[in-house]
C-alpha cells in the first residue's frame, strides 16, 4: 500500500507556501507579516502579566500565526470545476453561497463559496465566479472570447487531481507537485496581460472587476490575509509604519488598544485566541494584574521596535491604509473585523492581439488582516445586520470623521453596535451566538441532585462549562465592500437586459459537489455538545421530547455531507 500525505498537512504546507510565495510577489505584505508578529509580540507580553502562567515562545506564536484565507476569482465555469477538485485534495470543501449581485451600491457580479476544512478549520479561500450573463450581449461575448483561450489548470495539475481522486490521497513527491502547480502556476501572479483596449473599456464602464479575472492569464491571489491577535494594535503599527499618522498619534492609538485588551482579554477571549491551546492550560492561569505604567512600557517599546526596524523607506510607494476596519465595533466580539493596506498600484504588460505590448497599471492586490469572534446564531446574526447598517448610514454622513478624528469615529460606529452585549456569557444568554458545553466534574459529581436544565443556570453554578464557537466563515458584505474598496469602484450595475437570479443550486452544479451550509453545522455543534453535557449530568430525561427531538436532529445534521466531519468533533479533544 503507497503511504499517502495527510490532506491536512498538504493543506497546511499549500498555504506557508503560498504565504512564502506572495512574500516574493509584494514586499508589502512580508513587512505587513513582521508588524504583525510585533504586535502579536507584544499583546503575549500584556497576556502574559494579565494571565499568570501564560507565556509564548516565539517559535510557539509563529506556530500559531500560520492561519491565512486568500481570495481568488475565476472567470469560468470548467475553471471553477477544477478549483473545487483541486482544494478537495486539500481537505477543503465549499462552505456557504455567496451571492454579491444584489447588495445595493456594493454588488459585484458574482458568486462565491468558500473552501475550507468543515473540522477544526485552519485555511480557507475565498473563490468568485464572475458572471458573464450579467452583462449586455457585446461585452459578454467579448469577456467570454479572451476567457476561452487561457488555461489556468494545465495538464499536470488535472493529472495529479485525477490520480489523486483515484487513489483516495497523494505520495509525497506527487503531493510536493500538487502544492508547486498551485504556487508555480494557478495561484501565481504574474504581470502579464492581455488586450489593453477591452481592460481600458471595461474598467472605463464600471466592470473592473471583469477586467481583473478576464485580462490575466492566472487565477492570482487577490490578497492572502494573515491573524491578528489586536486588530487596533496592528492598524495604528501599520499606519505609523506606512507614514500616515505620527509618532505620538500612533502611541496614543497602541495605547488605546492596549488599554483596551487589558478589559477584553480573560479566560474567553484565551480560548478564542489560542484555539490550539490547551483549555485545562488556560483554566490553569492565575488571576494577574496589569499596571497603566507597564501598558504605556509596552506601547514604547512596539513604537520603538517599529521605528527601528518597519517604517517604510520614503522612496517605496504605497496606497496607504484603510482608514476603517470592516465588521462589528472593538468592543463587539461577533463575526469578525477585517481592515487593509490598499491595493498597490503594479506594472503590467499586456500583450496585443498583433503581437504588440503595451506597458500600463493594474491596481488590486492589496493587503489584508482579520481577527476573528463568536459564530452568531440567525437571531445574533439580524441583529448584527441591522446594527452595522445604521453604524454604515451615520458613518456616510460624514466620511471624513475617521482621518479627521479617528477616536470620535471609534466612539460613533460602537454606538451603533451598543445593542449586542460585549461578553461570551450575555451573547450566549441572549442567544445570539453559539457556544459549545461541557460537563464540569463538578456537575458530574452533582449527579442526581441536579434539577434545572437551563443552561446559563448549569454553568453559572458551575455545574457545565462552555466556549464560544469561533466564526470560520466570511461575510457577504463585508466581502463586497473588499471588492469595491480594493478595486476602488464601487458597485458593478448588470447590464444584461434581463437581470439573472442565481442559486446555490447552480454553483453546486459547477462545481459538482454540495455547498455546506454552516449555519447547521454551527447549530448542530451547539447540539451536539449540549446533548453531550445533559447526558453527563443525567439531565437528557428531564428535557421536554420535543426540544430533545430537535436538538438530535441538529447534531445528526452536522455530520455533514459524506467524507466531512462537523467542527463539534472538536468537542471530544
Ligand atoms: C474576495 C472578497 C472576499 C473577504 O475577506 O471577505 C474576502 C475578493 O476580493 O476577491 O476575501
Ligand atoms: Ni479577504
Amino acid at each position: 500500500m503507497p503511504e499517502f500525505v495527510s490532506k491536512v498537512d498538504m493543506q497546511h504546507r499549500l498555504f506557508a507556501e503560498l504565504s512564502a510565495m506572495f512574500g516574493r510577489e509584494t514586499p508589502l505584505y512580508d513587512r505587513s507579516l513582521r508588524v504583525n508578529r510585533r504586535c502579536n509580540r507584544h499583546v503575549c507580553d500584556l497576556l502574559g502579566r494579565l494571565h499568570a502562567g501564560f507565556s509564548m515562545s516565539d517559535r510557539e506564536l509563529e506556530r500559531t500565526s500560520g492561519e491565512r484565507h486568500g481570495a481568488i476569482r475565476i472567470g469560468r465555469p470548467d475553471e471553477y470545476h477544477w478549483v473545487g477538485r483541486y482544494f478537495a485534495q486539500f481537505a477543503m470543501q465549499p462552505h456557504n453561497f455567496y451571492d454579491t449581485t444584489n447588495l445595493g451600491a456594493k454588488s459585484q457580479p458574482i458568486i462565491a463559496t468558500a473552501f475550507r476544512s468543515a473540522r477544526d478549520p485552519a485555511h480557507r479561500v475565498f473563490v468568485s465566479l464572475l458572471m458573464t450573463d450579467s452583462f449586455d450581449d457585446a461585452t459578454r461575448r467579448r469577456i467570454e472570447a479572451l476567457l476561452a483561450t487561457r488555461q489556468v489548470f494545465g495538464p499536470r495539475a488535472k493529472e495529479l487531481i485525477e490520480k489523486a481522486e483515484r487513489q483516495g490521497g497523494l505520495e509525497a513527491a506527487d503531493a510536493a507537485a500538487l502544492i508547486r502547480e498551485g504556487t508555480e502556476r494557478i495561484f501565481k501572479w504574474t504581470p502579464r496581460a492581455r488586450d489593453h483596449a477591452l481592460y481600458q473599456q471595461l474598467c472605463a464602464a464600471g466592470f473592473k472587476i471583469a477586467a481583473d479575472i478576464a485580462c490575466f492569464r492566472s487565477h492570482h491571489l487577490n490578497h492572502l490575509t494573515p491573524n491578528t491577535l489586536c486588530m487596533d494594535l496592528y492598524t495604528g503599527a501599520m499606519k505609523f509604519c506606512l507614514g500616515e499618522i505620527n509618532e505620538r498619534a500612533a502611541l496614543e492609538r497602541v495605547e488605546t488598544a492596549l488599554l483596551r485588551l487589558r478589559v477584553q482579554a480573560d479566560r474567553d477571549w484565551m480560548r478564542l485566541h489560542f484555539k490550539a491551546m490547551d483549555r485545562a492550560a488556560i483554566d490553569g492561569f492565575g488571576a494577574g494584574t496589569v499596571s497603566d505604567d507597564q501598558i504605556e512600557a509596552i506601547a514604547a517599546s512596539l513604537l520603538d521596535e517599529l521605528k527601528a526596524h518597519e517604517v517604510l523607506p520614503k522612496e517605496l510607494r504605497h496606497s496607504g491604509f484603510k482608514d476603517t476596519t470592516e465588521g462589528p465595533s472593538q468592543d463587539t466580539p461577533v463575526f469578525l473585523r477585517q481592515d487593509a493596506y490598499r491595493a498597490l498600484t503594479e506594472a503590467v504588460e499586456f500583450e496585443e492581439a498583433d503581437g504588440s505590448t503595451v506597458n500600463a497599471t493594474h491596481t488590486a492586490r492589496f493587503g489584508e488582516i482579520e481577527q476573528r469572534f463568536y459564530a452568531c446564531t440567525p437571531e445574533g446574526r439580524t441583529l448584527y445586520d441591522q446594527c452595522l447598517e445604521q453604524a454604515e448610514a451615520a458613518i456616510a454622513k460624514d466620511p471624513g470623521l475617521a482621518k479627521r478624528d479617528h477616536a470620535a469615529y471609534e466612539a460613533a460606529y460602537a454606538s451603533h453596535f451598543a445593542p449586542i452585549p460585549k461578553t461570551l456569557r450575555e451573547l450566549l444568554e441572549h442567544g445570539l451566538v453559539y457556544g459549545r458545553y461541557w460537563a464540569t466534574p463538578k456537575g458530574v459529581a452533582a449527579r442526581g441532585s441536579i434539577t434545572t436544565t437551563d443552561l446559563h443556570e448549569l454553568v453559572r453554578r458551575g455545574f457545565a462549562d462552555v466556549e464560544g464557537l469561533r466564526y470560520e466563515d466570511f461575510l457577504p458584505v463585508s466581502a463586497a465592500g473588499i471588492f469595491a474598496s480594493n478595486l476602488n469602484q464601487y458597485g458593478t450595475v448588470a447590464t444584461a437586459a434581463k437581470r439573472p437570479v442565481y442559486t446555490q443550486k447552480l454553483l453546486e452544479d459547477i462545481l459538482g459537489r454540495p455547498i455546506v451550509d454552516t449555519n447547521a453545522q454551527y447549530k448542530g455543534a451547539w447540539a451536539e455538545s449540549v446533548l453531550a453535557t445533559y447526558r453527563e449530568l443525567g439531565l437528557l430525561g428531564r428535557v421536554a421530547p420535543d426540544e430533545r427531538d430537535a436538538m438530535e436532529r441538529s447534531a445528526a445534521e452536522f455530520e455533514g455531507p459524506p467524507g466531512t466531519k462537523g467542527i463539534g468533533a472538536l468537542a471530544a479533544r
